[in-house]
């Protein structure tokens, strides 16, 4: 943390140097010439940290004058917070202008006055820190942010998913089917609903314990994910051991077919369950609905329907099912 002095007078230098240094600013850096200046701005750049809280700058110096030093320093974006006060003994008013315009906070007339000197060095320190405390602020702020988006994100995630099979949930579904029933409308194309039902399910658990249970539901919804090949399927938990899978733009004969796919693979995972009524493992009664662009159906039509083939494949003996 130092302040610079940019003079080609070292006789100037000198003076002002111990004059700071014995004012209670122990680091004070003096270089000849802009060059210089850009020299040492430029080691400060090559380490990625800036130790410099202040620039006094002369006007009037030979080859690059203190005008032009300064808007070159302010252009470059790492160095643009530190503030330059003008030192000079010319108040012209046009130099007045130009050094405002170049970027310099504040000027200093020579020979100088001890307190004005000090005051307007300790006031544009004090903004200076003003500045790098306001925009650390900043930075922090929109880090909190950041994070707080990306927590909203999972939350957001989270509340579509159900917590004891990963796969989407009630709210999801519902959602979905809405959103996929106007689209179905919209664009003319068929879609279809299946609602699958775990067989006997309460005497699963009753036999093997709610934990079991849960593995199963767990399970299922597994063989559902992994059976369901495009990707806009959606497999979800209806609620308790209901599941339903929305299929967009697929027909009554492919709604069929892949209802009799999910069928046959819950079957086939053979999980274990003596005492259902209907097989020695656990199996699904389902119910396939299809509305078509002609006679769309809304969500409540297809729930409706599905339930209704549902609740016949389970009066038919359960493991089947029904359009
Ligand atoms: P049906 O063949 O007619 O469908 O008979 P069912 O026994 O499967 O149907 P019922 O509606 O009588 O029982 C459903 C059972 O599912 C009762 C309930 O305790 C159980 N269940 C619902 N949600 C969960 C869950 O999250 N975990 C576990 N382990 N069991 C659940
Ligand atoms: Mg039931
Ligand atoms: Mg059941
Ligand atoms: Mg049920």
């Amino acid at each position: 943390m130092a302040i610079v002095i940019v003079d080609d007078s070292t006789l100037s230098l000198e003076v002002i140097k111990a004059f700071l240094i014995t004012s209670g600013y122990s680091e004070v850096i003096t270089v000849n010439s802009a060059r210089e200046l850009y020299e040492l701005v430029d080691s400060y750049s090559d380490r990625g940290i800036v130790e410099i809280d202040l620039i006094l700058m002369e006007i009037i110096m030979p080859d690059i004058d203190g005008i032009e030093a300064c808007r070159n320093v302010k252009k470059r974006e790492w160095l643009a917070d530190i503030p330059v006060i003008m030192v000079t003994t010319t108040m012209k008013k046009e130099n007045l202008q130009l050094a405002f315009s170049a970027g310099a906070m504040d000027f200093i007339k020579k020979p100088f006055d001890r307190m004005e000197l000090l005051a307007r060095v300790s006031s544009a320190l004090r903004l200076k820190h003003e500045t790098g405390r306001r925009k650390a602020r900043e930075i922090e702020l929109l880090e909190v942010t950041r994070q707080l988006q990306e927590a909203n994100e999972r939350l957001q995630r989270l509340s579509f998913l159900d917590g004891l099979t990963g796969i989407a949930n009630r709210r999801f579904f519902d959602q979905e089917l809405l959103q996929e029933s106007r689209r179905a409308k919209r664009e003319k194309t068929p879609l279809s609903l299946i609602m699958l039902d775990i067989d006997y399910f309460k005497a699963f658990n009753d036999t093997y314990g709610h934990i079991k249970g849960d593995d199963c539901l767990r399970e299922v919804a597994s063989i559902l994910k992994k059976t369901l090949k495009r990707p806009g399927d959606i497999p979800a938990r209806y609620g308790g051991e209901e599941f339903a899978v929305i299929l967009p733009n697929t027909d009554d004969v492919g709604a069929e077919i892949i209802a009799k796919e999910l069928r046959y693979c819950i079957e086939q995972a053979r999980i274990a369950h003596i005492n259902s009524p209907c097989a020695d493992y656990v199996t699904v009664s389902l119910g396939v609905v299809t509305g078509f662009s002609e006679q769309a159906k809304t969500p409540k039509e297809l729930i409706l329907a599905a339930d209704r083939a549902l609740y016949r494949s389970k009066h038919e003996g359960r493991n089947r099912l029904n359009v």
